[in-house]
């Protein structure tokens, strides 16, 4: 697919490498590592030829950070996530090593697009969403910033699903982005670990009778093996290590079964640890509470911590400096076990005893928590994590043992307390709490936003909090300004360099030198005529895919995240019912055009999350068929939202839709890309919305509806829906429409107990915020009538987005938690 590609860089921002050579090298990949000749290769042939050039620069940078870091006795990062939401990774490595005019030169001297064989790259989707994505963004800027770090994960055959809409209906492909293979990856056979599970605990005695220690003796044992893909920072600065596990059974095939005529028995082992590394959870927010995945979060955090012993025994021949030269990061509770793990392997397998291995392991540790989300907590029935990890479930035990102690011995702590920060909960069903776990393991536990982290002190973590006051603080998310800036905004990154000079490229606080240009009104139209082009790439893009026509001069109004009711994509629809109903009643009002696009994947099994695809879908249907309309509002949903549509949405937005019911969502990121690329914030007061706020200014977003201290009022005083929506005309009517049917019309009552819902608890208050959120889109339309004040407005958020770079993230982390240099 070509699309109307937006003016690339007017110059080269490194010192590109000579097109003519780099052709020959190209062919010489080729011919010698692809194993074909020019005339016959696919446009993926060239694509993999392309990878392999740019990669042995990167192996060369790579082999030297690797080396110093060692030379140096460095202090090495350990971030451990279930979740890496990498994307596409050819692109942003010819712009972070200032390669990209070249390679589009070499090629095209051989008769191949550059934009044709990079939209061919799969996406490595191996995550949900804004988790997922932040670990990405961390570990590219690690490697800019030069701290020294690896990535722990899973190699997961199947990333997310690929998001089909049939009839409106979402529909779940698997994603297979391994097919073609993967020219980034190296498979490390030599780095393999044993990952046990199930069996039984036995303890040795010395001849007095003295318990010496515990040996795990599992019942299953299946080999953990690594796959490395190097990350490369700005100006290929440093080069860093993803490293992925990949599940492989011990004995492939069990030849006695075999042998016995059980075929398929034979594969049993095979097949289970196949299973581990097989496909990624697609549960956003909310836990997997199934067996496979605590054995995949077990799987990834043994594995990576027994690489980490090794690396490190091997280095210093002890274990007692680990908290010295390692800082292991949980990234959310998905390898809080590490916690456990890391104190078995320290006294089962190095003989260290409880008090200093405990020691050990809270000065290595610190963890990031996500979410508030009550029903997101991770925690794991007793039973079964006694089954599956029998030692652990000792160790757990005794950590528990331990803090509780130190609760007692707080005067001030009384029993309720007591059983709130247990690691196990004792209501109902006996579960092991995994955000304890972590909270008690780490030295720093994190929020992703100022909001969110005091609401962690006062909310899930106020006992905690209490008994262990200086752990928590606040890094505030962030993203990197290459992929979501230079890289996926030519057009802009080209008009700034202009205006301001190449200093923003390396130090981003230097946008703010765009300011002052607000008032230019040459540089504005400039400004519009980048935003204008982009806005056509992404109209291209929906007319190629979906056959959908939408004019480039209307406002591009987006949200696009993942489906969820708190992130209150229904907020959106409704308001967007109520102005067809306006636009209806009074076509002779001067309506300002608009485009809504949606874009999203909802978790396959949460049932509201799909019904408001599929409304936004039907909505779609009847309002862009509307004569009566006259292309005044049009809505798109965008199939199979993932990082490279991102790419494509996030420089065309005019506005950003960032509407969360205050206080649930934890930090968001997408907010921060859109202001970043020159979109206007509607939004609550909630997550990074407060703190792009700050930066950006009172005047330069809209904010809107009831506060996180109003939303736990109205709740506690006992809100009523109904009343609201009966006192709202507008919104009476937008449900009375789509209660009756008039988007469903095949099926009436398809939508009647979603709105129903709203009536008689509406827990995400879209009712209360309704008429505050519909104002605040008259206003919107009233400076987007008002040309360049709005892009003065926008001007604005550009320059004033530098802080939210996820180098200056990344920069606390380091000095704030893990104590490296950055
Ligand atoms: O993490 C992002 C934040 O910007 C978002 O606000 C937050 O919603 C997101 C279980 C999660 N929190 N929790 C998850 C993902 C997968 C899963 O299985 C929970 N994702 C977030 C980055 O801080």
């Amino acid at each position: 697919m070509t699309l109307a590609s937006t003016s690339e860089l007017p110059r080269p921002i490194l010192e590109n490498p000579d097109p003519k050579a780099l052709a020959a090298e190209i062919v010489k990949a080729l011919r010698y590592r692809v194993g074909k000749d020019g005339s016959v290769a696919t446009q993926f042939d060239w694509l993999t030829a392309s990878i392999l050039v740019v990669r042995d620069r990167i192996i060369d940078h790579w082999v030297k950070a690797t080396k110093e870091a060692y030379d140096e006795g460095a202090k090495r990062v350990y971030y451990l996530s279930l979740e890496f939401l990498i994307g596409r990774l050819m692109r942003d490595a010819f712009t972070n090593l200032g390669m990209m005019e070249s390679m589009r030169d070499a090629l095209g001297s051989l008769g191949v697009e550059l934009d044709v064989i990079s939209a061919l790259e799969p996406d490595a989707a191996l995550g949900n969403g804004g988790l997922g994505r932040l670990a990405a963004c961390f570990m590219e800027s690690m490697a800019t910033v030069d701290v020294p770090a690896h990535g722990y994960g899973i190699r997961y055959v199947n990333g997310m699903f690929r998001q089909e809409i049939h009839d409106g209906w979402q529909v779940e492909l698997p994603e297979t982005w391994l097919d073609h293979g993967n020219p980034w990856e190296f498979e490390r056979r030599e780095r393999s670990f044993e990952v046990g599970f199930g069996g039984t605990v036995e303890s040795i005695t010395t001849k007095d009778g003295r318990l010496e220690r515990h040996v795990w003796r599992p019942q299953e044992r299946i080999l953990a093996v690594a796959y490395d893909t190097p990350v490369v920072g700005w100006r290929g600065n440093r080069v860093n290590t993803l490293r992925l596990w990949s599940g492989m059974p011990v004995d492939p095939i069990l030849l006695d079964t075999f042998n016995a005529g059980d075929h398929i028995g034979a594969l049993r082992e095979s097949n289970k640890a196949d299973a581990l590394s097989r496909v990624l959870y697609p549960a956003d927010s909310s836990p997997a509470g199934q067996e496979l995945r605590l054995r995949q979060e077990y799987f990834f955090s043994t594995a990576s911590l027994q690489d980490i012993i090794q690396r490190h025994l091997s280095q210093y021949g002890e274990l007692h400096s680990l908290p010295d030269k390692a800082a292991i990061h949980l990234n959310d509770t998905h390898p809080a076990v590490a916690v456990a793990e890391l104190l078995r392997l320290l006294m089962d397998v190095h003989g260290i005893d409880f008090d200093a291995a405990w020691d050990i392991t809270k000065r290595t540790f610190a963890y990031t928590n996500h979410t508030l989300l009550p029903e997101a907590l991770e925690s794991w029935p007793v039973p079964l994590f006694e089954r599956l990890l029998p030692r652990h479930m000792q160790i757990v035990y005794a950590i528990n043992a331990q803090i509780l102690l130190e609760a007692r011995a707080k005067a001030d702590f009384d029993g309720e307390q007591i059983s709130r920060i247990s690691l196990i909960e004792e209501n109902g069903e006996r579960r092991v709490r995994m955000g304890n776990l972590a909270f008690a393991g780490s030295h720093s536990i994190n929020g992703v936003s100022a909001l969110h982290t005091e609401l962690m002190k006062e909310t899930v973590f106020a006992d905690l909090h209490q008994l262990y006051p200086d752990r928590i603080n606040n890094k505030t998310n962030g993203i990197t300004p290459r992929r979501w800036l230079i890289q996926c905004n030519p057009g802009l990154t080209g008009l700034i360099r202009e205006a301001i000079g190449d200093r923003f490229l390396d130090d981003i606080n230097a946008l703010k030198d765009l300011d002052t240009l607000a008032d230019d009104a040459s540089f504005r139209e400039k400004f519009a005529g980048v935003k204008r082009a982009n806005k056509e790439r992404l109209a291209s893009l929906v007319l190629e895919r979906q056959g959908i026509k939408v004019d480039p001069s209307a406002m591009f109004d987006i949200q696009i995240k993942r489906i969820h009711e708190y992130k209150r994509q229904l907020l959106n629809i409704i308001e967007a019912v109520a102005l067809y109903d306006q636009i209806r009643s009074h076509p002779e009002r001067d309506w300002m055009p608009r485009v809504k696009f949606f874009g999203g994947k909802a978790a396959p099994s949460y049932h509201n999350a799909k019904l408001i695809i599929k409304l936004a879908n039907d909505v779609a249907k009847v309002i862009n068929r509307d004569p009566a309309v006259g292309g005044l509002l049009k809505i798109v949903f965008v199939p199979n939202y993932n990082v490279s549509t991102a790419e494509i949405m996030m420089p065309a937005a005019d506005l950003s839709e960032q509407i969360s019911t205050a206080g649930m969502e934890a930090s968001g990121t997408g907010n921060m890309k859109f202001a970043l690329n020159g979109a206007l914030t509607i939004g609550t007061l909630d997550g990074a919305n407060v703190e792009i706020k700050e930066q950006v200014g009172d005047d330069n977003i809209f904010i809107f509806g009831l506060t996180t201290e109003e939303v736990a009022e109205r709740r506690a005083e006992g809100y009523n829906p109904r009343a609201v929506i009966e006192s709202s005309p507008e919104l009476s009517q937008a449900l009375a429409a789509i209660s009756s049917g008039v988007f469903s019309p095949d099926d009436p009552n398809r939508y009647r107990e979603l709105m129903s819902g709203l009536y008689d608890h509406d827990w995400f208050m879209v009712a209360a915020d309704f008429d505050a959120y519909a104002a605040a889109q008259r206003q919107v339309d009233a400076v987007w009538r008002n040309s360049p004040e709005w892009h003065a407005k926008a001007i604005h958020n550009v320059a004033r987005m530098g802080w939210f770079s996820s180098d200056r993230t990344i920069r606390q982390y380091a000095n704030e938690i893990w104590n490296v240099p950055a």
